[in-house]
């Protein structure tokens, strides 16, 4: 196929400087507006980092938005892309394909960052027309998430996608994601090249270069692929042997046994889909999610026909209660009321704001029906605060309680470096089988980050099943790709 837009670079002072002038000279500029700064810094996730990022302010400095879009419209011409339209990644690099745009006389689209659903509604702004090839523009990548969340709906309405240019790649993993997703990056500023002008103009000491390298060499999102020094661990057979919770043994025996490590979030509207649901996807799961507090239609008699679908096909359920008070009323909350939770559900959950106290009140009515609880150490939302300290006291009660508490929601433990805790589950949601998120926080991870990379045991996933047009064979897919994931990470 033709494409219409061919970049061949035009840059305005390309005549007087080479491009690697033209882009060591940009890097300064980007220092002086303080786009680009060094100290200490709290990133959105809570890490301390020592660098900060910040290109919304270039929008204030024409000479360095030119510069940026013309840099970017020369790296795709000497890497030789071709596309018919281009799309920026909301908002930062809006301004930035603009320009490019603009200068190069090719077509633009726009993502609407608002609709929530693009099944529904009109994601993609523009003209455009089915099959043509779109450009993705970012400022820059870092796990390559945020260029996803603009490729789905794109892809949704038909166009392809197999570029994408930024200024800068934090060298963090992002560019391995993209490419399993069928995506080649074009950088014009690896953060190493960065780091490199900076220092070389003394912009930067030699220490706090080491810094800058040795802080991303530690928070790498891990691409897609595993990572040898953190692949072997022990199976679930042999952690079956060392869990103190029953709840706990049982999910161990039965995944190595049904050979699957999906549990599936069942958030559909009511209790009648939920249990059909349930007998359908019943042989891929080794778990089966809800939120019972969902369907209009709950009845006394629910949990014994959920109870009846589980026994067939051998999962657990888990009610993704999420308690949070003190722990007198948990206690009622968790054994009474219209729910009647303890009753039916093998496992749930807790945060630990409230203090241990909250694990004492569920252990009192858990413990003697044998059930599991898991605590929330991390959350699969932007902006957690389910981190850091928070995190550390989440596996300090569970070593307090081993009887009842059967392991954690966690999206990284392998971060935690901790030994003990074997014998325990680590259950991670926000999964699908590609990186994104949604409009209102959520964000996604592929099964082999969150199994192998990450370390945790069992994938949750909601709408990356039961909204596809075929829920079992989501079920399906979900079920081999967190199974290798596991494979993988135990050889
Ligand atoms: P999704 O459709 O795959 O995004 O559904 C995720 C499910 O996991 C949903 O039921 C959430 O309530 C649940 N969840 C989560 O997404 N993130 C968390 O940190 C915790 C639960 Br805890």
């Amino acid at each position: 196929m033709t494409r219409s837009c061919v970049p061949s670079s035009t840059g305005s002072d390309k005549n007087v400087k080479t491009m690697d002038e033209r882009i060591d000279a940009l890097v300064l500029r980007l220092h002086e507006i303080e786009a680009v700064k060094f100290g200490s810094f709290t990133l959105k996730s809570g890490l301390q980092s020592p660098i900060y990022i910040d290109l919304r302010v270039i929008v204030s400095y024409p000479d360095v938005l030119t510069a940026v879009a013309e840099c970017m419209w020369d790296v795709l011409s000497n890497n030789g892309a071709k596309f018919d339209n281009m799309c920026g990644v909301p908002y930062t690099a809006l301004p930035i394909a603009t320009c490019m745009s603009l200068n190069h006389d090719c077509p633009m689209l726009m993502r609407r960052k608002e609709v929530k659903d693009y099944g529904t509604k009109k994601a993609i702004e523009g003209a455009f027309e089915k099959g043509q090839t779109c450009l993705l523009v970012e400022d820059l990548v870092t796990s390559g998430m945020s260029v996803m969340e603009t490729v789905h709906p794109l892809q949704h309405v038909g166009l392809k996608t197999t570029d994408v240019v930024v200024l800068i790649d934090r060298e963090q993993g992002g560019e391995q994601t993209l490419k399993k997703n069928g995506l080649k990056l074009h950088a014009v500023l690896p953060l190493s090249r960065v780091l490199k002008v900076l220092e070389k103009e003394g912009k930067m000491s030699k220490e706090l270069v080491e810094e800058v390298q040795q802080f991303i060499a530690a928070n790498q999102t891990g691409g897609d692929k595993p990572k040898e020094e953190k692949t072997k661990r022990e199976t679930y057979a042999g952690r079956a042997k060392i869990a103190s919770n029953q709840c706990a043994k049982d999910m161990f025996h039965l995944m190595e046994k049904k050979k699957s490590n999906l549990c599936v979030a069942a958030d559909v509207d009511t209790a009648k889909e939920l249990l059909e649901l349930a007998e359908t996807l019943g042989p891929e799961i080794c778990m089966l999610k809800t939120h019972c507090d969902l369907y209009p239609d709950f009845t006394e008699d629910f949990g014994e026909k959920l109870q009846a679908i589980a026994k067939k096909h051998d999962f657990l359920i888990f009610e993704d209660r999420k308690f949070a008070d003190i722990g007198n009323t948990v206690v009622g909350q968790y054994s009474s009321g219209v729910h009647k939770i303890a009753d039916w559900s093998h496992v749930t959950n807790a945060h630990i704001v409230p203090g241990s106290g909250i694990i004492d009140g569920l252990k009192s009515v858990g413990l003697p029906k044998k059930r599991g609880l898991l605590l929330l150490a991390e959350m699969s939302s932007k902006g957690t605060m389910a981190n850091g300290a928070y995190t550390e006291a989440a596996i300090q009660m569970a070593k307090d309680h081993k009887d009842f508490v059967m392991g954690f929601i966690a999206t990284n433990p392998n971060a935690w470096k901790v030994e003990w805790s074997k014998g325990l589950i680590n259950m991670t949601p926000g999964v699908q089988l590609q990186v994104g998120g949604d409009s209102m926080g959520q964000q996604y991870n592929t099964p082999m980050n969150v199994i192998c990379n990450n370390g945790s045991d069992v994938i949750i996933v909601g709408r990356g099943i039961y909204k596809a047009q075929d829920p079992a064979k989501a079920a399906s897919e979900y079920r081999k790709a967190g199974w290798e994931a596991y494979e993988k990470s135990v050889k």
